[in-house]
């Protein structure tokens, strides 16, 4: 399932700013406006996949340029001693945005497990 209008595609049609910190032709990353860590970051996809869960095996080289763009970000924000990335899948996930994100989490030690 795809879904065409959330708070995300208003950022990747520059309907509402963000803070972006990386573009290409599929993907974008910006600051969370509500930062759980020193450093988090979104990156998401300009293709508007709903949640992890509706991906298909096309989807393929995208999820992997995606995890590629999560080790630049990371590396970009200075977060040499490890950070950690997560994806919120769905309601017992936590979802609230239901267009795909990573958080990039860094500049502090996390814990596990999560809550
Ligand atoms: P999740 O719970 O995984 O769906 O996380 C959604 C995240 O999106 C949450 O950490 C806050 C962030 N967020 C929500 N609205 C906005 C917004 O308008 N701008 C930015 N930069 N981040 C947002």
């Amino acid at each position: 399932m795809t879904t065409e209008e959330t708070i995300f595609s208003k950022i990747i049609r520059r309907e509402i700013p963000a803070d972006i910190v990386y573009e290409d032709e599929l993907a974008l990353a910006f600051k969370d406006v509500h930062p759980q860590a020193p450093v988090h970051i979104l990156v998401i996809p300009k293709k508007a996949l709903a949640k992890l869960s509706d991906a298909k095996p096309e989807d393929q080289a995208l999820l992997g340029h995606l995890l590629l763009i999560v080790k630049r970000v990371a590396q970009e924000a200075g977060l040499t001693n490890g950070y950690r990335v997560v994806i919120n899948t769905g309601d017992d996930g936590g979802q609230t945005v239901h267009h795909m994100h990573l958080h990039i989490l860094g500049g502090r030690q996390m814990l596990w497990p999560p809550g």
